[in-house]
């Protein structure tokens, strides 16, 4: 049975924390019986498969769609039409009122395809609806009768684009054409659904936030705001105050980043071609927004040039951020201390103008997939102490604090994780030939790869242990096996130089008659939610070591945390929240706090400080510039050493 369930694919239809917090989500509203739709798109290619060829990352597409998704029930009945690009009329209706046509556009049509979310052992089965898009019929049709076949065909082709392929960037945007047109596609579709339930039952669509509330999570569903504006104002004839106070109830903005580079603007020009009538809405909205942002600060332009849905300056963009904010009628971030750096960071304007609208929703996992599921060993241990109420509400683990001390407990405790660490150590030997010692540490690393998550200065403490065994190899050290997981965006070459790091580091560390195992280093590729399931439970030490705030949240240390490995951390993220309610004495704690990182850079961040002055550090980084893990090649890692020496 195991092997046929093998044999399921990962849906991997996000990128790393942002889609699988939804597919949580999604799992918890089942389970909480709450009355909860999941859309999205129905992306032929999702997540690439990661290779890794001579300690590089190679990407391969995934087809996961090849052989059909029995989950899958297609519902044609439901389809929608998209239009994209033309242009806009307006006139006066035949009672003089002003009104707006939108002209000329392409059209492509949305199949939504559902797959049922079952709740935990309840009869609440709720809806993920994504969306495949596909050429309308009329418009082959057209062309065809023309006599140009081939047109026909790439229109056919043009519009199938659109949810052919996922973009692989996680936490960061490109200002791409098509990832743009992904977008209103999306919230096109979504929002003429949910208009399409709302009038089963009302007559009209004035009513339309009493029953429906849209979440935007993050940003790349922002322009939801000017879409609906669009739909109940050109489409459905409802005057633009009222309109606008539906739009504002209905929408709501979870904030996933406070990144700069993450901070999605489109271009002026590429708006406008793709979405003419959406950028006079915005323009519109803009408009009265900022006519209420001078009444309220006088003479403070500044501040209206830094609240405006258009960038001035430079090249002219439309920043989603300010749209999904004004649009909306709540903010969140998703940890303690990431919302107070939204309300005092990106969004301080108008956190200042509209304080109300501001508040916390700390991410969360689900115990169902990455404990009951995925740890039936622990699950079974748990459940014969406390019983089987932690699966639906976790704060019943705390019952298990009265056991905690108890010697049998903590033997079966520990034979347990041996047992994961074996299962892990069989698919690390499947996938890298590596052997690893499952009475070793275990310390794990895994999730997206990115500078700001600072998998490099783990292997800068790899190297250090290893400095540390070649010059007094008789010393007694704990044997520890550093396991790194995650993938890099394809264009992103710092990322996949990290790789090739931890793989270089792997060669020299694992081959070291000095190290005789003691140290072992251990890059898995590919991965995903199946590997993570075996990865989670298997960890002893797990690894959440970005600077105080980078990280908005995290949720891989939660999911470490729940199989009862100790975090090493910084106060970064929910790893705050993490440590008050697992306890400082299960937290090993270290990092600057984000006051202290302030004032580091106020007074110059100078990195070769720490470089001539730290000798260890000095010897790993010496290291890695001679060429002692590119097989002698001083030259490879070069960008690498010089982003942590030169840069800020
Ligand atoms: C990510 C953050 C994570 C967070 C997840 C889910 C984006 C834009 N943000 O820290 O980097 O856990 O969102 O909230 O992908």
């Amino acid at each position: 049975l195991e092997d046929v369930v093998n044999e399921e694919p990962d849906a991997g239809l996000g990128n790393g924390g942002l889609g699988r917090l939804a597919a949580c989500f999604m799992d918890s509203c089942a389970t909480l019986e709450l009355p909860v739709i999941g859309y999205g798109l129905r992306y032929e290619y999702g997540m690439f498969h990661q290779q890794i060829e001579h300690g590089y990352q190679v990407e391969e597409p995934d087809h996961w769609l090849r052989d059909g998704n029995p989950w899958e029930v297609p519902r044609s009945e439901y389809e929608q039409t998209i239009h994209f690009g033309g242009r806009t009329e307006h006139y006066h209706d035949e009672n003089g009122v002003h009104r707006v046509r939108w002209l000329d556009c392409h059209d492509v049509v949305a199949i939504p395809y559902d797959l049922p979310i079952s709740g935990y052992s309840n009869d609440t089965v709720n809806t993920l609806r994504l969306w495949k898009s596909t050429a309308t019929k009329v418009f082959d049709l057209d062309d065809f009768n023309k006599g140009s076949y081939a047109e026909a065909v790439e229109a056919k082709n043009d519009a199938e684009h659109i949810t052919m392929v996922l973009y692989p960037n996680d936490a960061s945007e490109n200002g791409k054409e098509l990832r743009l047109k992904q977008q209103y596609f999306f919230v096109s579709c979504t929002l003429q659904d949910m208009i399409r339930l709302c009038l089963q039952h009302d007559t009209d669509l004035d009513h339309f936030n009493d029953k429906f509330t849209a979440q935007l999570n993050d940003t790349h569903p922002a322009i939801a705001v000017a879409e609906l504006m669009r739909l109940l104002v050109d489409d459905h004839a409802m005057d633009w105050d009222a309109a606008w106070q539906i739009t504002v109830e209905t929408c709501g903005y979870t904030n996933h980043t406070l990144l700069p580079e993450a901070l999605e603007t489109w271009p002026l020009p590429l708006f406008q071609r793709v979405l003419p009538r959406h950028l006079e809405i915005i323009y519109e909205i803009n408009h009265r927004f900022l006519k209420q942002v001078r009444e309220r600060f006088p003479g403070d332009d500044a501040r209206v040039a830094r609240m405006s849905l258009i960038d001035e300056s430079g090249k002219r963009s439309v920043r989603m951020a300010n749209l999904a904010s004004v649009g909306s009628h709540a903010i969140n971030g998703v940890a303690a201390l990431h919302t107070e750096l939204v309300k005092k960071d990106v969004l301080r304007d108008f956190f200042e103008m509209m304080p109300e609208k501001f508040s916390n929703k700390t991410n969360g996992v689900t115990p169902r997939r990455f404990v009951a599921l995925s740890n039936p060993g622990l699950s079974r241990l748990i459940t014969r102490h406390i019983g089987d109420g932690w699966i639906k509400n976790l704060d019943e683990l705390r019952g298990l604090e009265a056991f905690a001390e108890q010697q049998d407990f903590q033997s079966e405790w520990q034979s347990i994780k041996r047992e994961n660490k074996l299962r892990l150590a069989e698919l690390v030997r499947e996938r890298t030939g590596i052997e690893t010692d499952p009475d070793s540490l275990f310390d794990i690393l895994v999730k997206r790869i990115h500078e700001y998550k600072r998998q490099h200065l783990s292997v800068l403490h790899i190297i250090t242990l290893y400095n540390q065994i070649k010059e007094n190899p008789a010393a007694d050290v704990t044997p520890r096996t550093f396991i790194f997981g995650g993938k890099a965006a394809p264009g992103y070459h710092l990322a996949k130089l990290i790789i090739k790091l931890i793989n270089g580091v792997a060669e020299v560390v694992n081959t070291d008659a000095d190290v005789g195992g003691r140290l072992k280093v251990v890059f898995l590729p590919d991965f995903d939610l199946k590997s993570g399931q075996l990865i989670y439970p298997a960890a002893d030490l797990s690894e959440q070591i970005s600077m105080a705030g980078k990280e908005a949240s995290g949720t891989g240390n939660m999911k470490f945390s729940m199989n009862g490995a100790l975090t090493i951390g910084t106060l970064d993220g929910a790893n705050i929240e993490i440590r008050e309610e697992v306890g400082a004495d299960n937290f090993f704690l270290f990092g600057l706090t984000v006051e202290q990182v302030k004032e580091q850079k106020a007074h110059g961040y100078n990195p070769k400080e720490y470089f001539d002055s730290n000798e260890q550090l000095r010897q790993a980084i010496d290291q890695i510039r001679c060429g002692v893990f590119s097989q002698g090649d001083t030259s490879l890692f070069e960008p690498l050493v010089d982003a942590l020496l030169q840069r800020d």
